[in-house]
């Protein structure tokens, strides 16, 4: 019984929140409106009923369609910080946020109105709510390696307001090795880098993240239970996964939260963490995350919580110093 109350109160990182999944129905409604933008559905409620998904790419439609009513500078600013309102509710206390450059700039948005509105955001979170913010430029993998290097140029400017770079969309047939030189790139550069692998594509996903885009994360990974080879090398190399176990089982990556392998990820000795993906789609906030998939699972209890809790400071990218003074 006390379990929840643990979960809800003990501080936590959030490190895999796609900013353009926390844009609720409402906020939608309202950009949509601010911006005259058209809308293909007719109401918030009418809009809540197309969120049943049956797979990653279903969810991806309406995700990218939700996004296209973010046109100005204060419409990322305003995203970004009713994120950070329900992190804070949720005792997250540090979030690494990713952001979708190319579906804004696509749409003839400003590299710089997007990077201004999110780190405006991320610095009043951090001045008014006590909670530490932080950039992941994504490179969408389902367009070319092209699209992808521009993309990571625009952004040169803008270096010192994001950490790292990370790759998502969708997986099958989008291997990592279409990316191997833009993060190279990016690695020059002195950015961060993780990568979605092993959401809905093979474990060998996983392991190509590793080698060919010197991944320091994986974004989800939960297929690397396929693998015992690779699920000894994570392992030994601690190479943290951040799993996001109601995102799984709304695209059917599982098909009950009882069935979710992270009680077998944290056996083995990964270093994985639970997150929220997408938590206007999938629903919930990272609060719920945790207490849903500890109720589902009987494996998981205080000690796992402490250890999830550790895991997700031990695998941010704050200093080792501040981690010091959180653990
Ligand atoms: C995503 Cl759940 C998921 N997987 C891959 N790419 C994404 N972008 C936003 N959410
Ligand atoms: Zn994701």
């Amino acid at each position: 019984a006390a379990l929840p109350a643990l979960l809800a109160r003990m501080p936590k990182a959030e490190l895999h929140i796609h900013i353009e999944g926390s844009l609720e129905p409402e906020l939608i409604f309202k950009l949509a409106q601010r911006n005259q933008v058209a809308l293909r559905y007719a109401s918030v409620e009418a809009l809540r009923q197309a969120y049943a998904f049956t797979d990653l790419q279903s969810f991806l439609d309406i995700y990218y369609a939700g996004a296209s009513v973010l046109l100005q500078e204060q419409d990322f600013y305003d995203m970004a910080w009713a994120y950070f309102e329900k992190a804070k509710a949720d005792n997250v206390v540090h979030a690494e946020l990713f952001f979708d450059p190319q579906t804004h700039t696509a749409r003839g948005v400003a590299m710089e109105t997007v990077m201004r509105g999110l780190s405006r955001a991320c610095n009043d979170a951090h001045d008014q709510l006590g909670v530490s913010g932080a950039l992941i430029l994504c490179f969408l993998r389902h367009l070319s390696e092209e699209d992808a290097f521009a993309t990571l140029e625009e952004a040169e400017p803008f270096l010192e307001l994001f950490i790292g770079v990370g790759l998502d969309s969708s997986e099958r047939g989008h291997p990592p090795g279409k990316f191997e030189r833009v993060f190279a790139r990016a690695k020059e550069l002195g950015l961060h880098r993780v990568a979605h692998a092993g959401e809905e594509g093979p474990a060998a996903y996983v392991r190509d993240a590793l080698d060919l885009l010197g991944a320091q994360r994986i974004d989800h990974g939960v297929r690397s239970i396929d693998d015992p080879a690779l699920m000894r090398r994570l392992a030994a190399e601690q190479i943290p996964l951040t799993v996001c176990p109601l995102s799984n089982l709304k695209l059917c990556v599982v098909g009950t939260l009882a069935d979710h392998p992270l009680p077998a990820l944290l056996a083995a000795g990964l270093v994985a963490t639970v997150n929220s993906d997408d938590p206007a789609y999938f629903g919930g906030y990272l609060n719920q995350n945790y207490l849903e998939t500890f109720e589902a699972l009987p494996q998981l209890g205080p000690r796992e919580a402490y250890i999830l809790a550790r895991n997700s400071f031990d695998a941010s990218f704050v200093s080792d110093l501040r981690k010091e003074r959180w653990t």
